[in-house]
């Protein structure tokens, strides 16, 4: 399960092409999702959190109030893997975005 393969840099670029919102920084994917309100940023890591927990797969994020931040990388492989690409679509998804 933790033997997933690092993406190659087209299959990175293609996979990004998928996530126009997200870029890539300091090695992980990157992206800062702003909601109305607490509220609304907790509600959405909540459900992120329980497919994080069912894939076994689980984000790096900070919370401020409204905002959250998420950096995705598979540290058992050491880069960027199709599972981090999965669990950005997945918060996009939940995000309604
Ligand atoms: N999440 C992320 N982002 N990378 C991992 O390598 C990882 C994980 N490994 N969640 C999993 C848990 C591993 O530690 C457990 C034991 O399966």
């Amino acid at each position: 399960m933790s033997r997933t393969p690092i993406l190659s840099q087209a299959k990175l670029a293609e996979a990004l092409r998928t996530l126009p919102s997200w870029t890539i920084a300091k090695g992980k994917l990157h992206h800062t999702y702003r909601f109305p309100d607490f509220s609304a940023a907790f509600g959405w890591m909540a459900r992120v959190a329980l497919f994080a927990e069912k894939s076994d797969h689980h984000p790096e994020w900070t919370n401020v109030y409204a905002t959250v931040t998420v950096d995705l990388v598979t540290h058992d492989a050491g880069g960027i893997t199709a599972r981090d690409v999965a669990l950005a679509k997945e918060m996009d998804r939940l995000a309604g975005t």
